[in-house]
């Protein structure tokens, strides 16, 4: 989620995308670098709005860096090899 502009439809769209298909869901705010950034605000929507724990949320800034090695070893965490609901097909022979 983009800290300087909160819920966006964008963000309700791929958050009930991600829900249909059973997808695992990671709260991030990117664009912490920014002087309009608003994090506590986004957090707190990030909470409010689709129930997410404050301890769940990251922080990130796509620009320096900040935030996305932590970032990456949560996606490795959470996300499971094999999603559940999706079939997977050995590709080629
Ligand atoms: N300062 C800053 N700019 C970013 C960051 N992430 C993306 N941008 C820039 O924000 C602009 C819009 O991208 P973004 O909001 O991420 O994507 P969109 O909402 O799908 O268009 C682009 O110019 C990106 O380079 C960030 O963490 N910090
Ligand atoms: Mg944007």
């Amino acid at each position: 989620m983009d800290a300087t502009q909160g819920i966006q439809a964008q963000t309700v769209s791929n958050v009930y995308k991600a829900l249909e298909s059973n997808l695992v869901l990671i709260p991030v705010i990117n664009k912490i670098d920014l002087d309009t950034a608003d994090i506590e605000g986004t957090e707190k929507d990030l909470i409010d709005t689709f129930g997410f724990k404050k301890e769940q949320v990251l922080k990130v800034s796509a620009k320096t860096g900040e935030g996305v090695q932590q970032l990456l070893e949560e996606v490795i965490k959470r996300v499971p090899a094999h999603p559940p609901g999706i079939h997977w097909e050995p590709q080629g022979a």
